[in-house]
């Protein structure tokens, strides 16, 4: 019997409608998954069922179709925290994405903090891990600091060590680099902050499409994600915290949904996670993001991890073989999110003339100008692959090099 789990990249392709168009007259090359990644057919149809039969407003009226929007959103909920690894559906809650897990944490956990309370963050963490606890700091006065990076670009592990004292109170990072690539030791920073009393939150946006999370395995306080990084949909993610964490935190937002009872002067709460939960939710999203996290357990991420680790080894041999290729972070054990220069190109121009080839990348500062500060740039081009991605489109991409360098004829 064969029991590899080897991924078929042309049966996942058939997956994605999207990636059989053409863009300017070129079959599309989809290398921007980092910023959002396509939407197979499973998770577009369990959507439009939703929205074709079963919609109605959740947890209020006792008819069919409440019943069946309830059960859709709640089932959605528990397949989403056994997918991370959590035990309790009710340390899971909806958000809009990470952007507003991270908000959601800063403004509530963070509302118990004051100044001469430390945040220890990274210079590698996108803005959404850093602007919310920048917001914190005007409010209640903390302090933050960042660790920076080793001469290779990951993080250095000693200068994280060396920033966490006494008045350290959390720990924030990113799990894997959104231009760097590298995964960071999650679990030996959550036990350095556990070790004087902190928290330990981690941004899992670009870790959870990639690989399988286990936040327990993990121990850290909270992981936030969005769906849409994981072939789901748009305008959704998700908190996973510890229960008694949940518990002690304020509500974030205040309205329908969150609360047990309201009175003209005072409201009660509603348990965990709907505490959290205010208004009408993102259901037919929630749907989605049910689906998306279904679809990569059917795939299997054994098969996931493999592809992409041979396509990014196949892309980086190609790719640092060219002239005037200059790539950002380590060029060994990383994920598929490619930044580089190229030659004197601006970045801009480059994914402007890949464009014309059909060849989507992302340029820019990433949502990282800290990075980029650090690293002296002001953007790269960055080419981000997932599961659905080719060799070919790999050859796709060098062939699009060629054509820039040819058009600006030639590097120095
Ligand atoms: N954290 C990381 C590590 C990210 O890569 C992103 C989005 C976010 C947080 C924010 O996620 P959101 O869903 O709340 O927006 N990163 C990118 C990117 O690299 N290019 O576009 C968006």
């Amino acid at each position: 019997m064969n029991t590899t789990l080897a991924l078929d990249v042309d049966r996942v392709r058939a997956d994605f409608p999207i990636l059989s168009r053409e863009v300017h007259g070129k079959p599309l090359v989809y290398l921007d998954s980092a910023a959002s990644s396509q939407k197979p057919s499973q998770v577009i149809q369990a959507m439009s069922d939703y929205l074709e039969m079963h919609h109605s407003n959740v947890h209020r009226g006792a008819h069919e179709l409440s019943v069946e929007a309830t059960d859709a959103y709640e089932g959605a909920r528990e397949r989403l925290s056994r997918f991370i690894g959590a035990q309790d559906p009710s340390e899971f809650v909806f958000t809009r994405g990470t952007t507003e897990s991270i908000n959601l944490v800063a403004y509530s956990w963070g509302a118990g903090l004051e100044a001469g309370d430390e945040i220890v963050l990274t210079v590698m963490e996108h803005h959404s891990n850093i602007v919310p606890w920048q917001l914190l700091a005007e409010r209640s006065g903390v302090t933050l600091k960042f660790a920076g990076l080793t001469p290779e670009g990951r993080l250095d592990v000693d200068h994280v060590r060396s920033l966490i004292g006494p008045s350290t109170r959390l720990v924030g990072l990113t799990h894997v680099s959104n231009s760097l690539g590298v995964t960071n030791p999650v679990t030996e920073v959550a036990r350095l902050a556990h070790e004087v009393g902190a928290l330990c939150l981690v941004d899992g946006a670009q870790a959870v499409p990639h690989k399988p999370v286990d936040v327990g395995a993990l121990e850290c306080d909270f992981y936030a994600f969005s769906a849409h990084k994981m072939c789901g949909p748009t305008g959704i993610g998700a908190l996973w915290a510890r229960r008694e964490l949940l518990e002690a935190m304020p509500p974030f937002q205040g309205g329908g949904e969150m609360i047990s009872e309201v009175k003209l002067e005072r409201s009660k709460w509603a348990a965990i996670p709907h505490k959290f939960e205010a208004g009408t939710p993102a259901i037919a999203e929630a749907v989605g993001f049910g689906a998306a996290a279904d679809y990569l357990t059917s795939v299997g991420f054994e098969g996931i991890v493999a592809h992409e680790a041979d396509l990014t080894s196949y892309a980086l041999d190609r790719l640092l073989a060219l002239d005037g290729f200059e790539l950002f972070g380590p060029s060994t054990d990383r994920l598929g999110v490619l930044s580089f220069r190229y030659g004197d190109i601006h970045a801009h121009d480059l994914a402007t003339i890949l464009d014309r080839q059909g060849v989507a990348i992302r340029a820019g500062h990433h949502c990282n100008q800290p990075l980029m500060d650090y690293l002296g740039v002001d953007a790269t081009a960055r080419a981000s692959l997932y599961l659905y991605t080719s060799r070919g489109e790999i050859d796709a991409l060098v062939d699009a090099l060629h054509v820039a360098r040819d058009l600006f004829g030639g590097f120095e």
